[in-house]
């Protein structure tokens, strides 16, 4: 298949001023009619190309006038008719057959009802079109069915007609006066019933809201209703965003590709991101939703109001959203504790990417199928790029250059490069080094060193900034970094800094702004050795070394005034030990706990001044996937060997310590942050008392599962018994079963609890869950749930050296790819990087991978990861 460069944009030669759907909807053959207003935009003869994929032409009329074969040309995904005047009408007539639609784009069928996903190029599936962001029209959908079996009719924007038809049908129109790009397009028909809610604008507007669901879940959507006020009033308060149609409706379904997806009106979510009570969903699932229920909102102006030119530009919205998401959560809770969560989910998922064979920059400078690059890099790498323009530009600097950007391109179709030029002319500034950011892949390297010298009273700060080559890329330019830092005094005090040549001091932290290899810093007036704290608050999306010793790491941990770099001295202090204890298990030696760790790890424990969830976090030892970053060849076994060593060790040594706080913090009531924060320090105790393997401990957590009245203590208790094998442990996961068989996504976790367990036979056990009834290989929740999480969050055995975990993934792939190529492709980045490991399992995934590769009939989407992944 041929890749797509951003080299070779070029704009569309056709505009569609308006669009007519007619949609006559049955599962095997629905007819959709459209008659498409179209001018000519650029050079007389161009012709017109339209995009169509598996769809049946019955009918074509160019301004009435019936078109035959002759008069046009089919080829491929291609429709091409020549010779037409400037402007005019062109009307087709499609059939499609949803019910048959597995790979879950275009219009297909859920759980009954339809529903459409047409992000990237989905809308092609439904109808031949100028399928591309950059071509924009107002839409008007007629949708007939049978009125009993799809009661409910919805597409975008306000509902302008509905009536009965004869034998049992029945019809609805829904007009947007938006115009927007097909990827935007809903459709919604089925058995569905709706919480309904509404929310005054500022300006006093009242929007209705609607959300949308199967009968049985109607008491699962209190939390996503208040979500999505508590977003709209945000955005208001915020960015100064209001919403623009008279209502807004979600709705839920239970086999779809992504999270959701923000059509404009009509957002269409996988129902993991809607339906949650406290007994069914955890504490991060109600976090989880609120903050993808923002997410679809924000687009309607960071996406919608403004969208992307080509696909290269994706992250131009998803930057951008994810962005604005990450400040809504970190408003609704601890911003510490979110930034942290953020920057793990970065480290442990976007690093990996930019370090790997599938490294894109955040605008990507080629793709084969664009599905696959919905990356951690185009959306949470770009978040931090938007956030870094925000630490340079400041929040007031950065909402001028929002806003300029809203205005300048309300209801156009622009680029990455635009975003940053109203960032640059509202602010006055320079960031074209900065724009290096969106085209260089790979994750920069900053090494620090510092030198203090007593006579003159002066600490000269070095930082060096480097970047590894990537595919493509063997040579990297300097980046402009936004290095916030400070000094602490021997109390933990912030010096006021003054750097040479600076007249007066300012207290506290101030930004370095890094655009060369190499920058010096000379600090005055610091008359003793400080301890710098740098890159607060994760200022930028890189690795950074600097020579701490332990016992400046303990001071950090016990003193930083940044509640995110206190965290940070804590993982690095803990890598250091699990990096000995992994050296330690790969030459046979005794494993033993450091007892300046222990002590620093105590006293967090102890201190009651923090906020729970934030020692929840600072307990949380580094994972296994960062762990095997930090290595030149990464050794599975030893690192989950150090792991559980540690975790065993110090739910021993601190055993009273854990009980004391756990008993403190059990019982939490309530779904505000504090409560939360408790039952999450709560969890933790409990899992390393399990983890020191006592008798009494696998008691409290038989007790702990008994007496859960939430889904949060519950998952706590049997991820906690997880490890430690027995009665206690098999009786609880037999009633979780049981409790919740019927329901999909409650038993999503407990599919994945088992997929994730490192204990032995865990092929046997991932095969056997791939038989219970309640899973089904064309859902993809459920094969995230199995799959992706034994592939993903299982490395012991995924990685067996017999390959027999890579084998299970690859022959899943060749399954899926033929069902679902968007998930078969997400499921083979778990071999891509096989270049990481010993010798045999290099030999086992590079096998797996050109199996794939020769397998006849891939789809573009497998194809290209599998091959990306060997070159
Ligand atoms: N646009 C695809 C889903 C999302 O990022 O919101
Ligand atoms: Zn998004």
């Amino acid at each position: 298949p041929a890749a797509i460069h951003l080299k070779d944009y070029a704009p569309p030669r056709w505009r569609i001023l308006s669009v007519d759907l007619c949609f006559v909807l049955d599962p095997e053959d629905t007819r959709v009619r459209s008659r498409l207003t179209l001018v000519r935009n650029g050079q007389a003869e161009a012709p017109l190309q339209l995009n169509g994929q598996d769809l049946v032409l019955h009918h074509i009329r160019l301004d009435d006038r019936p078109l035959q074969p002759g008069d046009y040309h089919l080829e491929g995904e291609t429709l091409t008719l020549h010779d037409l005047p400037e402007r005019c009408e062109l009307s087709l007539e499609t059939g499609i057959a949803p019910a048959a639609n597995t790979a879950l784009e275009g219009l297909y069928v859920s759980g009954g009802n339809f529903c459409t996903q047409c992000e990237a190029e989905g809308f092609r599936r439904i109808t031949w079109f100028l399928d591309r962001p950059d071509v924009m029209a107002v839409y008007t959908v007629r949708i007939e069915a049978d009125k009993a079996r799809y009661p409910v009719l919805l597409s975008n924007g306000n509902l302008t007609d509905s009536g009965d038809l004869p034998e049992g049908r029945h019809f609805a129109v829904w007009h947007d006066p938006f115009p927007k790009p097909s990827y935007l397009f809903a459709l919604v028909a089925g058995d569905l019933v709706c919480r309904r809610d509404g929310f005054t604008t500022r300006t006093g507007r009242e929007v209705d809201l609607r959300i949308y669901v199967q009968r049985h879940n109607l008491d699962k959507c209190d939390h996503a209703m208040r979500s999505l006020q508590a977003s709209m009033g945000w955005d208001e308060d915020t960015f100064g965003r209001e919403y623009d149609l008279d209502i807004y409706m979600i709705v839920a379904v239970d086999d779809f590709n992504m999270g959701a997806m923000e059509n404009k009106g009509l957002n269409v979510f996988n129902s993991k991101y809607v339906l949650a009570r406290p007994d069914t969903a955890t504490d991060d699932d109600f976090v989880a939703i609120e903050s993808v229920i923002a997410h679809e909102y924000f687009h309607n102006w960071s996406g919608n109001r403004v969208t992307c030119r080509d696909w290269f530009q994706l992250s131009l919205k998803e930057g951008l959203t994810v962005f604005r998401d990450q400040e809504f959560t970190a408003d609704q809770s601890l911003r510490a504790v979110k930034r942290i969560q953020d920057v793990q989910r970065l480290r442990t998922l976007q690093f990996p990417e930019d370090a790997g064979p599938m490294a894109h920059p955040v605008r990507p400078q080629s793709y084969i199928e664009i599905n696959n690059f919905y990356t951690m890099t185009v959306y949470e790498k770009g978040a931090e790029v938007v956030r870094m323009i925000q630490t340079l530009l400041g929040r007031e600097g950065f909402r001028r250059g929002l806003d300029l950007y809203f205005d300048r391109h309300d209801g156009q179709a622009v680029t990455t490069d635009d975003f940053v030029k109203a960032m640059e002319d509202a602010n006055a500034r320079d960031l074209s080094r900065f724009r290096r950011w969106y085209d260089q892949a790979g994750t920069p390297l900053l090494e620090a060193t510092g030198t203090h010298d007593p006579e003159t009273a002066t600490y000269r700060l070095t930082v060096r900034q480097s970047c590894l080559p990537t595919k493509g890329q063997p040579e990297k330019l300097p980046l402009h970094i936004p290095l916030v830092m400070a000094l602490l005094d021997a109390r933990g005090r912030e010096i006021p800094l003054r750097l040479e040549g600076e007249d007066s001091a300012v207290a506290g932290e101030r930004t370095l702004e890094l655009t060369a290899p190499t920058h010096v810093f000379v600090f005055q007036d610091v008359p003793e050795l400080p301890v710098p704290s740098l890159l607060r608050g994760f200022s930028a999306p890189v690795n950074l070394r600097f020579p701490y010793t332990d016992a400046q790491l303990a001071f950090l941990m016990a003193h930083d005034t940044d509640d995110f770099n206190r965290w940070e001295a804590g993982q690095q202090f803990a890598l250091k030990v699990l990096q000995g204890l992994i050296e330690a298990v790969q030459a046979g030696q005794p494993l033993m706990l450091d007892a300046r760790f222990a002590q620093a790890f105590g006293q967090v424990l102890a201190n009651g001044a923090l906020d729970a969830a934030l020692v929840a976090e600072a307990l949380t030892l580094p994972g296994e996937g960062y762990l095997a970053e930090q290595m030149a060849v990464v050794d599975v076994d030893a690192i989950h060997q150090a792991r559980q060593f540690l975790r065993q060790a110090l739910g021993a040594a601190l055993g009273d310590r854990f009980r004391a706080v756990y008993e403190a913090t059990a019982g939490a009531q309530g779904m505000d942050a504090t409560a939360m924060g408790r039952r999450r320090l709560c969890n933790l105790c409990l899992a390393y008392l399990c983890a020191s393997g006592e008798a009494e401990a696998v008691a409290l957590a038989r007790t702990h599962y008994g007496s859960a009245d939430n889904m949060t203590d519950a998952m706590g208790a049997l991820r906690a018994l997880l490890d430690c094998p027995g009665e206690a442990r098999d009786q609880a996961l037999a009633h979780f079963e049981a409790r919740w068989r019927d329901d999909p996504l409650v038993l999503d976790k407990w599919f994945g609890l088992q997929a994730m367990d490192a204990a032995p036979g865990a092929l046997d056990r991932v095969r056997g869950l791939m038989s219970h009834p309640g899973f089904s290989i064309r859902n993809p929740n459920r094969v995230r749930a199995v799959l992706g999480t034994f592939a993903m969050a299982n490395p012991v055995h995924f990685h067996a050296l017999d390959g027999s975990g890579h084998g299970l993934i690859t022959d899943s792939v060749l399954e899926l790819d033929a069902l679902n190529p968007q998930i078969a492709a997400r499921l083979v980045t778990s071999l891509s990087r096989w270049r990481r490991f010993d010798e045999e399992r290099q030999g086992s995934m590079r096998r797996c991978l050109e199996r794939i590769v020769a397998h006849p009939g891939l789809s573009r989407d497998v194809y290209e990861v599998a091959s990306r992944s060997l070159d």
